[in-house]
C-alpha cells in the first residue's frame, strides 16, 4: 500500500508519538523524512504549506494534499480517516466530550511542565531549580487527578479500550519517564503506572514506543 502522508519532525519528538500509533491502527503509512529543523523548516516552499513554520507537520499523499500543523490536530485527523475512529475519538458525544478533556490537559496541564523538565536533559536549557520545582508541583496537579479516575476506570476518558485520550497524556510522559520522572516519584502514582504499562502493552502502542528503559 502507498503511503498515506509525510509528517515533518525532528526524530525522537515526543509530540508525533500518538500520530503514530494512530495512524497504525488506522493501517495508514507515514513517511517520515529526514528533515533538519533550523533549515528546512525556514525554507520559503515548505513555509508555504505550514505557515508557522513549527513541526510536527502532517502532509497528506491524497490528492488534494491536506496540510495540517499542530500535533493533537494531526493526530486527530489520523485517528479520523480509518476504522480505529470511534474507539479513538469516541463512540458518543460524552465519549467525545471526554476524550477532548484529556487531550486539552495533555497539551496544557502535561506537555509544558514535561518539556520544563527535558530541556535541561536534552542540552536546551541551563538547568534552574526553582522552574524544576514549578514544573514538579504542576505536573503533580494533574497526575493526582488522573490518580483518582484511574482508580475508577481503566482508561482515563472510560471508554472500553484505550482512546486518544490515553495516547495524548502518555505520549508526553513518555519521553518524561526516560529521562526526568525518576521511580521514587513514579512510585507515588502506583495507579498511573499500571495504567501506563496497560497501555504500554498494547502491540502498536509497544512498536512505536519501541524499548522503553525508565529512569532508575
Ligand atoms: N503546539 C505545537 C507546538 C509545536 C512546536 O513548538 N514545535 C517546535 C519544535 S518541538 C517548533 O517547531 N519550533 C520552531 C519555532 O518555534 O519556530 C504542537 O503540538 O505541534
Amino acid at each position: 500500500m502507498a503511503p498515506y502522508g509525510t509528517l515533518y519532525t525532528w526524530p525522537g519528538n515526543p509530540r508525533i508519538l500518538k500520530s503514530l500509533i494512530a495512524a497504525k491502527m488506522n493501517n495508514l503509512e507515514i513517511v517520515l523524512p529526514e528533515f533538519k529543523f533550523g533549515k528546512d523548516n525556514i525554507d520559503p516552499a515548505w513555509i508555504s504549506k505550514f505557515p508557522m513554520a513549527k513541526v510536527p507537520a502532517l502532509e497528506t499523499h491524497t490528492e488534494p494534499p491536506v496540510y495540517i500543523a499542530e500535533s493533537a490536530a494531526i493526530a486527530h485527523y489520523l485517528a479520523d480517516v480509518g476504522p480505529a475512529r470511534e474507539q479513538l475519538l469516541g463512540a458518543t458525544p460524552a465519549e467525545r466530550g471526554r476524550i477532548q478533556q484529556w487531550i486539552f490537559h495533555a497539551e496544557e496541564e502535561v506537555m509544558p511542565h514535561v518539556f520544563t523538565g527535558l530541556r535541561p536533559k536534552l542540552g536546551r536549557a541551563v538547568y534552574d531549580a526553582e522552574l524544576e520545582a514549578k514544573a514538579l508541583s504542576s505536573l503533580e496537579r494533574i497526575v493526582k487527578v488522573m490518580e483518582k479516575q484511574l482508580e475508577k476506570s481503566m482508561w482515563l476518558a472510560d471508554t472500553e479500550g484505550f482512546s486518544m485520550a490515553d495516547l495524548s497524556v502518555a505520549g508526553c510522559l513518555n519521553s518524561g519517564f526516560k529521562l526526568w520522572l525518576n521511580k521514587e516519584w513514579r512510585d507515588k502514582y502506583p495507579k498511573l503506572m499500571e495504567w501506563y504499562n496497560r497501555l504500554s502493552e498494547d502491540a502498536n502502542v509497544k512498536e512505536v514506543y519501541g524499548e522503553q528503559v525508565l529512569l532508575e
